[in-house]
């Protein structure tokens, strides 16, 4: 039976509008408003918090002073694999309601970064994130959940609109696996990608084929979606007394094969058996959420409900509507 994608009802889903779909796929990103209700961010803040205090003293006197450490904490990577609060983050259904617009319906879970950004820290340099998380097809999106406000002034994201056209630009040293590796004719090699000063990142040739790029101020709640091939960076916090607390997650299509892990050593040829199938099916390997968080899946059952294909191709080599099909018969 083939597999017909529905999604499971639930009474607070989002649902995505057109225009909303047209503006993601035109300029690569899609900022929705108020996405998370303000209790969910509250336990999202409440979470980050808790996550920032300094662990324990260390009694080994070579490791760097923990205050030291705490304060020079910036984000930290896939707390998803151990933590529920992270977990419930990540597969945050009305978040997932528009991925599964943008990119689905079936959804893969990739990553999960919480970002402090205190007062003088934090910052990322122009890059694609594609560059690093390599998914064929190439279906890597972002999305960047607000937890404080986000401004020019604490560090928000800036996205070049229309940049999510370019195809990943390789770095000098291939390392893993790169999108398209040698289709190109004259695509260049870049350094220093992430790098804050444009001068030393090399990928900022590629920024000044564009109009300005544009700041994204955020409200607690808001979600920033951002397509995998976007030029995009932040600045570094410079207020004196405001974080620029965010906790920003990364999905592709499950359908997409993955050779990307991050936290665990070489995973093998694919490592979608360490990702989180989110929404809908896959033929793919995937792993659960270790948790418990609900994922809507479809059950086996709705998977095979629905109409057939509209067209068919007919013996005599022509095509047919199904329906015209059934009514000769
Ligand atoms: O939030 C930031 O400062 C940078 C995040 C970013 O660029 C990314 O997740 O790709």
């Amino acid at each position: 039976m083939a597999y017909i994608p529905k999604a499971v009802e639930r009474a607070d889903r989002y649902r995505v509008k057109v225009d909303e779909y047209v503006h993601y796929q035109r300029h690569g990103y899609l900022k929705v408003e108020a996405l998370l209700p303000k209790e969910d961010v509250q336990r999202l803040l409440d979470w980050a918090e808790s996550r920032r205090q300094p662990p324990p003293v260390s009694d080994q006197p070579d490791k760097a002073p923990l205050e030291a450490v705490f304060k020079t904490q910036t984000r930290i990577h896939q707390l998803h694999r151990i933590d529920a609060t992270a977990e419930w983050g990540l597969l945050h259904p009305r978040v997932l309601d528009v991925l599964e617009a943008l990119i689905g319906p079936d959804v893969l879970a990739l990553q999960s970064m919480l970002f402090f950004n205190p007062p003088g820290l934090g910052g990322q340099g122009w890059h694609q994130d594609a560059y690093y998380i390599t998914t064929y097809p190439d279906t890597l999106i972002g999305a960047w959940i607000a937890l404080d406000a986000a401004d020019e002034q604490n560090g928000c994201l800036w996205v070049i609109p229309g940049s999510h056209c370019e195809p990943i630009y390789p770095p000098t040293h291939p390392y893993g696996l790169m999108h398209a590796d040698g289709a190109f004719d004259d695509l260049f090699e870049v350094e220093n990608v992430s790098h804050l000063d444009d001068e030393v990142n090399t990928l900022t040739k590629v920024v000044r084929k564009y109009p300005d790029p544009i700041p994204v101020p955020m409200q607690p709640g808001d979600v920033l979606f951002f397509h995998g091939h976007i030029l995009h960076r932040s600045y570094p916090n410079r207020t004196r007394d405001r974080f620029r607390r965010s906790y920003v997650c990364h999905y592709c299509n499950a359908r997409s094969w993955v050779p990307w892990n991050h936290g665990e050593p070489y995973e093998g040829d694919s490592a979608n058996y360490l990702h989180i199938l989110a929404r809908g099916s896959t033929h793919l390997p995937y792993a659960s959420p270790k948790f418990g968080t609900p994922v809507y899946l479809p059950e086996p059952a709705d998977g095979n409900t629905g109409a057939p294909p509209r067209m068919m191709g007919m013996e005599d080599g022509m095509m047919d509507s199904v329906q015209t099909a059934a009514d000769r018969v």
